[in-house]
């Protein structure tokens, strides 16, 4: 939006600010409802998992960078493997994504000022921190989860598995759960309402479609984890037969609810990637999308499809030839609404005139990445080919090659690019490059390896391996490419660092970007948008007319609402304005409801069940709480 200068607009704006303002200090973060706070706050916490997280892969490296090697016995080997797994899952990608990406941008895309239910908002968060560092007690009191991230009984059960590792494992899921079913609902019901009117569905951006996608996923997803999470502590902790095939049980049981949930999750964790993708892309090539309608489908379609592949993971249990058919089919079926996307990306990399700047370099190495995991995924979906070398360090590399190569590029690149609006300075472009080409030529040299190190027959998660079966070079180079990895890591935190106190002003939109967040000042205000913005397409920023009529919408007050904490809601298909919504402000409830639930599974956990008692209690309490204060409708 231009500068603003007429008198009536300055006072408009002025009233917005002390409507909107955030109350400052620890209390504030605390009692924070804002979903740009929340979403920063999502970010450093979701980075300090990543960093854990990282720390876990090279110690594994570490230990696995010689035969007989001594860096970790086996017990921690398996604590450390699984942790790394699971914090980077459930820890790191997740939270980072939906949480830290999602929060932040989505409310700024679709031209609203918040999150649909910014206590719930903040609960999520403070229940996600809750969870976290609830597995991470079980780690330091040497009671760390270690039966792989996918825990597979009997393994897992307590015949084999005593102590309370994998009691860590299940109710931190359950817990962790909680908040990502209210994130899910959060962004579900914001994308459908808060919409800017005038933004119907076709008009979307495509990061948009991609975090609808998300969360649907989530909520039909988390249920079967959580309910196998509950199967397995009645098994654990109440003698249950679920899992106990000596009396009636089914070990598969575990496997199909756990993969039911897993896949999907595959997709909940590439999905916010292709949104980034389709951010970045149209920014760097001065293109909008091509085949924005097909890829906005595809978008959903895989989300959609990945439901009804998980028994590829189980092809080497002796289902039925029939179901593992099927499954093969479906899983290959996959691939179309993949390459739609891709083939959509490379035409407007192609067709558009790109400016290679760091943004973009992580979007192509994410690209070149796709293609190589997508194409061992392929292969998996053959049959035999999956029962050769299903648990071999093949599937490590394909796995990595996706969630890491293609999930976790986008997220570096969209720092990069949010960068400049999060802290209203400019990273370091040289520095930025370099960090992108360490990272990259670092992933090849960690996980390229492992396909052959993989078809030599070297099984995942070994604490180590013998010198004469000739996986000595292959580890070597992967445990070297890690820590080259991470230096390139280490240099992006650099640079973001260095820039936050000495990078150069940003301004309101220093690329040229398309969606709505690059209309407002960077930092944005509390408010976020002086005036609900007007749309007509779905690059909102390419309509200069829509914008010169937002000023006028300011001028004359119109859209403006500055009677409260209000912004307006819209209808689900066409976007038509609505009504106007009250929405809270600063709130002490989330995070406390969150610190009683938090009592809640603690004392599960340690068997305390009238304390239990006592917190559920203090749960309903907060609840009661949290309602006695609601914003009136407008
Ligand atoms: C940052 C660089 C990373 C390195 C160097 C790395 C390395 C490794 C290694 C060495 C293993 C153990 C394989 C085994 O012993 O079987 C592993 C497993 C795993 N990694 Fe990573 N990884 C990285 C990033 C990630 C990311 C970003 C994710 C997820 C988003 C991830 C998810 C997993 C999972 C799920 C497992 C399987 C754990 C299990 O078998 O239970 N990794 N990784
Ligand atoms: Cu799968």
């Amino acid at each position: 939006m231009a500068t603003v200068t007429h008198p009536e607009a300055l006072r408009r704006i002025n009233r917005l600010e002390r409507i909107w303002e955030e109350r400052s200090g620890v209390l504030g973060w605390l009692t924070t409802t804002d979903h740009k706070r929340i979403g920063i706050l999502y970010l450093f916490t979701s980075l300090l998992f990543f960093a854990a997280g990282g720390t876990e892969a090279l110690l594994v490296r570490t230990q696995l960078i010689t035969p007989n090697g001594s860096t970790l016995g086996p017990a921690a080997f398996n604590t450390t493997m699984t942790m790394h797994g699971v914090t980077m899952i459930f820890l790191f990608v997740i939270p980072i994504s939906t949480g830290a990406f999602g929060n932040y941008l989505l409310p700024l895309m679709i031209g609203a000022r918040d999150m649909a239910f910014p206590r719930l908002n903040a609960f999520s968060y403070w229940v996600f921190l809750g969870s976290g560092l609830f597995m991470y007690v079980g780690v330091v009191t040497g009671h760390g989860p270690n039966a792989g991230w996918f825990d597979y009984v009997p393994l897992a059960s307590r015949t084999y598995n005593p102590g309370s590792a994998i009691d860590f494992y299940a109710l931190g899921l359950i817990f962790n759960s909680i908040s990502s079913t209210a994130a899910a609902i959060n962004f579900i019901v914001t994308i459908f309402k808060l919409r800017a009117p005038g933004m119907s569905l076709n008009r979307m951006p495509l990061f948009c479609y991609a975090f609808l996608a998300v969360s649907f996923a989530l909520v039909f997803a988390l249920p079967a984890l959580s309910i196998d999470c509950v199967f397995l502590e009645l098994d654990r902790r109440l003698g249950f037969n679920f899992f106990n095939v000596g009396h009636g049980g089914n070990v598969l049981l575990w496997q199909h609810l756990f993969w039911i949930f897993g896949h999907p999750e595959v997709y909940i964790i590439i999905l916010p990637a292709f949104g980034i993708a389709t951010s970045i892309i149209p920014t760097f090539t001065r293109r909008r999308m091509v085949a924005f309608p097909m890829v906005a489908l595809a978008e959903i379609l895989v989300a959609f499809i990945g439901f009804g592949v998980w028994a590829h993971h189980m092809f080497a249990v002796g289902l039925s030839t029939i179901t593992t058919v099927y499954f093969a089919a479906a899983s290959m079926i996959v691939v179309i609404p993949s390459a739609i996307q891709l083939f959509a990306w490379l035409t407007t990399l192609v067709t558009g005139r790109p400016s290679f700047k760091t943004p973009l370099l992580w979007i192509i190495g994410f690209i070149v990445f796709f293609i190589i995991g997508g194409l061992s995924g392929i292969m998996f979906a053959a049959i035999p080919f999956d029962q050769q070398l299903t648990d071999t360090y093949f599937v490590v590399a394909h796995f990595h090659f996706i969630i890491f190569g293609a999930a976790v590029f986008p997220l570096l690149g969209g720092l990069y690019y949010w960068f400049p609006k999060v802290t209203g300075r400019m990273y370091h472009e040289g520095l930025g490059q370099a960090s992108f080409w360490i990272t990259f030529l670092g992933s090849a040299l960690t996980f390229f390896p492992m396909h052959i190190v993989g078809l030599l027959g070297m099984p995942r998660r070994v604490y180590t391996y013998p010198a004469n079966v000739g996986w000595h070079p292959y580890n070597l180079s992967e445990t070297i490419g890690s820590y080259i990895l991470a230096a390139g890591l280490v240099l992006l935190v650099v640079n973001l660092v260095w820039s936050y106190f000495r990078g150069v002003a940003a301004g309101p939109d220093p690329f040229g970007g398309a969606t709505l967040e690059w209309s407002i000042p960077s930092p944005p205000p509390d408010y976020n948008f002086a005036v609900i913005p007007t749309i007509s397409s779905a690059y909102p920023m390419w309509d200069p007319e829509d914008r010169e009529h937002d000023v006028h919408k300011l001028n004359r007050g119109e859209m403006v609402l500055e009677q409260g904490h209000e912004t307006p809601a819209s209808t689900v298909l066409d976007g038509y304005f609505d009504e106007v919504l009250d929405m809270p402000s600063n709130s002490p409830w989330p995070v406390i409801t969150a610190l009683m639930i938090t009592g809640v599974f603690a004392m599960i956990l340690t068997g305390h069940l009238v304390a239990m008692s006592v917190f559920l209690a203090l749960v309903a309490a907060s609840l009661v709480g949290w309602h006695s204060v609601e914003p009136q409708e407008a």
